[in-house]
C-alpha cells in the first residue's frame, strides 16, 4: 500500500506514521526526518538543508527529490510506503508523479489531517520544551505555518483531483486520531 501524509507542520503526520508502520508493515519515509539525519551527519546536503530548515523555509525541490528516490527504491519499500512531509508544494506532487511512473507504481491513498492553527502551535510549543529542535520557536512555526497555507494546501486540492483524498480529523489522543485512519485503511 502506498500512502501519503499531507497535513500542517505539527498536525502528527509523524506520529501516526510510526503507528501504521507497525501494523501495515511498510516503512514510513519522512522527508524532515531524512534531512534531520543528515544534519546530525553532517553532509554536504546537510549542511545545505540545515540553513534553510533553521527558517522554517522549503528545501530545493531537486535535492528532495533525489533523497526520495534513493530511500523509496530500497529492497524494503517494494511492497508500499507511507510518504509523511512529502511532497510539500505541487513542484514536488508533479515530481512525485513522475517518479512513481517510471517505477511503475501507484498511490492508494492520501490522508489529510486537519487540525486548528492554535492546536498545531501548542502542540509545537510543548515540542519545543522537549526537543528543543531549531525550527520549533515561535517566529519559525508561524513562518512554516505561511509555508504551508502557500505551497502545501494546494497539494490536498491536487490529490483530490485523483480522488483519492480523505480528509482525517486530528484533533482529540494520538490514539482517537490512529482510530480514525484505521477506519480508512481497514486494517
Ligand atoms: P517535518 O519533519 O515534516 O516536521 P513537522 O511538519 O513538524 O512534523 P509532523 O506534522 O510530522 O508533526 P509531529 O507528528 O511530529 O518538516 C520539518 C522541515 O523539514 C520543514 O519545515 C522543511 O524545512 C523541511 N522539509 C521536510 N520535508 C520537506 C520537503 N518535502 N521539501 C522541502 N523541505 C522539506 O507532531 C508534532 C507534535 O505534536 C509532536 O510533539 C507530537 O507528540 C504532538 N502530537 C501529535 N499528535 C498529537 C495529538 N493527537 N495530540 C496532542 N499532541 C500531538
Amino acid at each position: 500500500m502506498r500512502i501519503v501524509l499531507l497535513g500542517a507542520p505539527g498536525s502528527g503526520k509523524g506520529t501516526q506514521a510510526k503507528l501504521m508502520v507497525e501494523q501495515l508493515n511498510i516503512p514510513h519515509v519522512s522527508t524532515g526526518d531524512l534531512f534531520r539525519a543528515a544534519i546530525a551527519a553532517k553532509t554536504p546536503l546537510g549542511l545545505a538543508a540545515k540553513e534553510v530548515m533553521d527558517k522554517g523555509d522549503l528545501v530545493s525541490d531537486d535535492i528532495t527529490l533525489g533523497m526520495l528516490k534513493e530511500r523509496i527504491t530500497q529492497a524494503d519499500a517494494s511492497a508500499g510506503f507511507i510518504l509523511d512531509g512529502f511532497p510539500r508544494n505541487l513542484v514536488q506532487a508533479e515530481m512525485l508523479e513522475g517518479l512513481l511512473k517510471e517505477l511503475e507504481m501507484t498511490l492508494d491513498h492520501a490522508l489529510l489531517i486537519q487540525v486548528d492553527p492554535d492546536e498545531v502551535v501548542a502542540r509545537i510549543a510543548k515540542r519545543a520544551e522537549i526537543e528543543g529542535r531549531a525550527d520549533d520557536t515561535e517566529d519559525v512555526v508561524r513562518n512554516r505555518l505561511n509555508v504551508y497555507k502557500e505551497q502545501t494546501a494546494p497539494v490536498g486540492e491536487f490529490y483530490k483531483k485523483q480522488d483519492i483524498v480523505t480528509e482525517i480529523l486530528g484533533k482529540g489522543s494520538i490514539e482517537d486520531v490512529q482510530e480514525r485512519i484505521q477506519a480508512v485503511l481497514r486494517f
